[in-house]
């Protein structure tokens, strides 16, 4: 096997690699000069419910993570470097109740995202706030967005202020607009028809 090869077993059917870094949002990036505003609220079907000011969440332990990333508008950008918190620090202290099953993600100006609870708590899902090295920015979801690699990057809540446990799927933004309510890249699932 050759580099190629390696290459393309890391690429979705209908992707094409790029080592650029395309922005891509519904709406305004968020002025975010005065941080004492933010804070991430976890909530819905949870033991106790948390909230983490910008200082709070800044404290948490974080880690390096390293991805692929798709975009259903068929881009990949190969081999990130992102520094981010563990979906499992938070969920320590809210404790999801057994009826969760979902998730929605609520980011600034109303964008929202669900996914399933698994796909949520994966070991490669986290709450980033560097990539290469640097503070997330403002384009990229500054000061923290939601990273799931598995799932088309429209999943990735740039901008995230809230994380809610439900017990039903129900569709956030671009779902209800057409794309797929699970989002896989190796299965195409970009539009609801696929
Ligand atoms: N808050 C918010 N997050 C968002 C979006 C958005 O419109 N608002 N768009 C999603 C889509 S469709 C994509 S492809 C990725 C793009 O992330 P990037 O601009 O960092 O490449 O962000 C996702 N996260
Ligand atoms: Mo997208």
């Amino acid at each position: 096997m050759n580099a190629s090869d390696l290459q393309l077993n890391r690429v979705p059917p209908g992707q094409r690699v790029t080592t650029s870094f395309p922005v891509l949002h519904e709406g305004e990036v968020p002025d975010y000069r005065d941080l004492g505003q933010w804070n991430l609220r976890v909530f819905g079907l949870v033991e106790q419910e948390g909230e983490w000011s910008y200082e709070e969440f800044m404290a948490l332990p974080r880690r390096t993570f390293r991805n692929d990333i798709h975009c259903v508008t068929a881009w990949s950008r190969l081999d990130n470097e992102w520094e981010g918190v563990a979906v499992s620090a938070l969920l320590e202290r809210v404790r999801p109740k057994p009826e969760a099953k979902f998730v929605m993600l609520h980011a600034e100006h109303g964008f929202t995202t669900n996914l399933p609870l698994e796909d949520f708590m994966r070991d490669t899902s986290f709450l980033a706030v560097k990539f290469g090295g640097e503070p997330l920015t403002p384009e990229h979801g500054f000061p923290v967005r939601m990273v799931v690699p598995h799932l088309y990057f429209w999943k990735s809540a740039k901008w995230l202020r809230g994380i809610e446990f439900t017990a039903a799927d129900k569709p956030g933004f671009w779902e209800r607009n057409g794309y797929h309510m699970y989002g896989d890249p190796w299965r195409e699932q970009r539009y609801d028809f696929d």
